[in-house]
């Protein structure tokens, strides 16, 4: 283990570790975006460096794939491997039936595309993402420029028929200007508080046609492999 870690780099670390046991070599393996997933992908680096793992990596984000290139693993595109073994990614949130909001990097079109183009979803996180019900996080969803305010507007009606207890809208920033999507779309940010029916809200949104992808994965995660600041790792 890297020394000095914060107790939050721990989790992440530990998490990213173990789950780096579900990765033999020949396999073609998505590799997540964020923070955790970081990890995971240095982790990966060190085998393949170290151990001569040979794996091709799919990445999820641009960040993912300089990240990859610069430790080391052969990075293909999803078009080129067509079909996963597995994807380890991150979350930024996860319930006990392994449905999951993700997004907060605003990666999870990619992410959603590439996991769900594998035989196994592997979510790496640490402990605080574990939740009762989803919503706390805000949900985010990926949204064509074109039209983006009329889509705005559709998003608030739609949610008025929703169980929620929040119903706030925002256009995710970057500094003075919009944050765009590595696809070239905006984000908007759904400050829902409390989400009812996940599955409900992940089809009604995605229903409006300014809507590219929201960030709720509903049967796609297969295994949450939890860190804790003490370097204890759970499996779920
Ligand atoms: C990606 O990174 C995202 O889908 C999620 O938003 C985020 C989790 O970030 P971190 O690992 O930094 O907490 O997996």
């Amino acid at each position: 283990m890297p020394t000095e870690l914060s107790p939050i780099d721990t989790a992440k670390f530990v998490a990213a570790k173990q789950a780096c046991e579900y990765v033999e070599s020949g396999m073609k393996v998505g590799l997540g975006t964020g923070s955790t997933a970081a990890w995971l992908v240095q982790c990966l680096g060190e085998l393949v460096r170290d151990e001569g793992l040979k794996i091709q990596g799919v990445p999820t984000s641009s960040r993912t794939a300089k990240l990859a290139r610069d430790v080391g693993i052969d990075v293909i595109t999803l078009d080129e491997a067509k079909w996963l073994d597995v994807t380890i990614d991150g979350a930024d949130e996860y319930d006990s039936e392994l449905c999951l909001i993700k997004g907060g990097g605003g990666a999870h079109l990619q992410e959603k595309v590439v996991a769900t183009a594998s035989d196994r979803m592997i979510v790496i996180a640490d402990a605080s993402k574990k939740v009762d019900t989803l919503g706390a996080f805000p949900l985010p969803i990926e949204v064509l420029q074109f039209g983006a305010r009329t889509t705005e507007e559709l998003v608030v009606e739609t949610l008025r028929n929703m169980d929620v207890l929040g119903r706030d809208v925002s256009l995710r920033m970057a500094g003075d200007a919009p944050f765009i999507t590595d696809e070239g779309n905006f984000i908007f940010d759904l400050h829902l508080k409390r989400i009812g029916n996940p599955r409900q809200m992940s089809l009604a949104l995605n229903q409006i046609p300014g809507v590219v992808e929201n960030g709720l994965f509903i049967d796609i995660c297969d295994v949450v492999v939890v860190g804790h600041a003490s370097g204890q790792v759970d499996v779920r």
